[in-house]
């Protein structure tokens, strides 16, 4: 309890009385947590029960339980939040416990849970556990397996996790619009025995897309393709936690997807293997090394590699995924030259400014009014200019010297001198060193002429 207490505190988080139910039954229920900072909180080691390793949720939480006559019991509350996307734009979501994503539930296998839901939305919803194997009365489906939670009610599901592996939560009711406005989590069932499948740093994230047009805060539900917000854990670059790690730690990061596209995520540096899906971990057999794996739509992947020091690139690699709000529309204009053009319209709009006739990278330096609340497509710092980047990017930061269980940002990588890439300048090489030249007799080739057709 102190534990708890303490990581209440620690995680700046407040409690508050499940207000929708009576008087009595709210003294039953666990009390809600409820947690609406950005910043990543330390990973929750488990107060009691079966000892884990726990994850680090990027930008976001573990939800604390109470251990009551031996069954863990959670609390979530499905409720609108306002989640900040990056600094600069915040948007109006819906998401559990005052955040979107959800807090991530961590259980261990063989552990008996209950989890409350109550909902404090407008409509009802559901929770559906994604991927994990629960009796078909808990499966969350509204009214396949269960009817809907009303506005106002709380409803309690109850299972037994069998097997290992990285999960999700999220409603199976109104899925369209609840999903499309941030209801979603992740959902960890640790190895029984702590020792299998154990990593130094265990990191998770889930990948979420919304429809926002620039200027405005809420979420267009109606949406099929053409989003324009690609989160990790509803962040996006430059707001989306780095990855920190120390040289030769073991590395997981789980990552799911509940968009409607697949995203082929890639990684710099040392060579992963997907070790994990949503169906328990792979054998070592059926593992291979893999710099890019696809998460398609509905599914997890759990990768692990070990850390090389470096400041490692970690990305969805379809491009318009590592970009803040754009048209698509937009038409290229590489090679064109816009001067007239550019100057007879700005007899008409005095501010007109041509673009992207040398490509679209000055879109990252130029200081374009947005409206307001609205992320620039291409932006974010680093040590040697822009990066040009946004949406599902962040860093491996990788160190000698981090100490254990430290996430904090190191800073940006410091090469060895004279080991970046650098502008050439003749004469500041040494010769390069040459393969040693056959003797010209040596590399007489040895012709034979095709003989027409006869051997055919
Ligand atoms: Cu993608």
């Amino acid at each position: 309890m102190t534990n708890r207490r303490t990581f209440f505190k620690t995680a700046g988080a407040t409690m508050l009385g499940a207000a929708a139910v009576s008087r009595a039954g709210a003294a039953m229920l666990p009390e809600v947590v409820t947690q609406a900072s950005t910043t990543m909180q330390p990973p929750l080691v488990p107060p009691n029960g079966r000892p884990y390793n726990p994850v680090a949720t990027l930008n976001g939480w573990s939800l604390p339980w109470r251990m009551k006559d031996g069954v863990k019991e959670f609390h979530l509350v499905a409720e609108p939040v306002v989640r900040e996307l990056a600094p600069g734009m915040k948007a109006n979501l819906w998401g559990y416990n005052g955040s979107s994503p959800g807090p991530t539930i961590e259980m261990v296998e063989g552990d008996r849970v209950r989890i409350f839901v109550t909902n404090r939305l407008p409509e009802h919803t559901t929770v559906h556990w994604h991927g994990v194997l629960v009796p078909n009365g808990m499966d969350g489906v509204g009214g396949l397996t269960q009817p809907h939670i009303a506005p106002g009610k709380t409803f309690v599901y109850e299972f037994m996790p069998q097997r290992a592996g990285t999960h999700m939560y999220h409603p199976h009711a109104d899925e369209m619009v609840q999903m499309a406005m941030g209801m979603m989590g992740l959902l960890i069932i640790h190895p029984k025995d702590a020792r299998q499948m154990r990593v130094d740093r265990d990191f998770a994230f889930v990948m979420a897309s919304y429809d926002i047009e620039p200027g405005s805060a809420t979420p267009r539900t109606s949406e099929m393709t053409d989003f324009n917000i690609w989160a990790w854990n509803s962040r996006v670059f430059p707001g989306i936690d780095p990855l920190v790690a120390r040289t030769g730690d073991r590395v997981r990061i789980r990552i799911g997807n509940l968009t409607m596209t697949n995203h082929p995520i890639h990684m710099h540096g040392p060579h992963f293997e997907v070790t994990g899906t949503d169906g328990g971990w792979v054998p070592k057999s059926a593992r291979w090394p893999e710099v890019t794996t696809d998460v398609a739509v509905g599914q997890m992947r759990a990768i692990e590699f070990d850390a090389i020091a470096g400041d490692w690139a970690l990305h969805c690699h379809k491009s318009h995924h590592t970009m803040g709000p754009m048209s698509h529309t937009a038409a290229n204009l590489i090679g064109v030259d816009q001067r007239a053009v550019a100057q007879r319209i700005s007899k008409l709009v005095p501010d007109y400014m041509a673009m992207g006739s040398a490509g679209m990278s000055d879109m990252a330096q130029m200081q374009m009014p947005l409206p307001e609340n609205t992320l620039p497509m291409m932006t974010g710092d680093g040590p040697y200019g822009s990066l040009e980047m946004g949406g599902m990017f962040s860093v491996v930061k990788v160190r000698d010297d981090i100490a254990r269980g430290d996430y904090r940002d190191p800073g940006w990588f410091r090469q060895a001198p004279g080991s970046v890439a650098r502008e050439y300048t003749a004469g500041d090489l040494e010769p390069a060193p040459r393969a040693s030249q056959p003797a010209a007799d040596d590399a007489t080739l040895q012709v034979r002429k095709p003989g027409g057709h006869a051997g055919h």
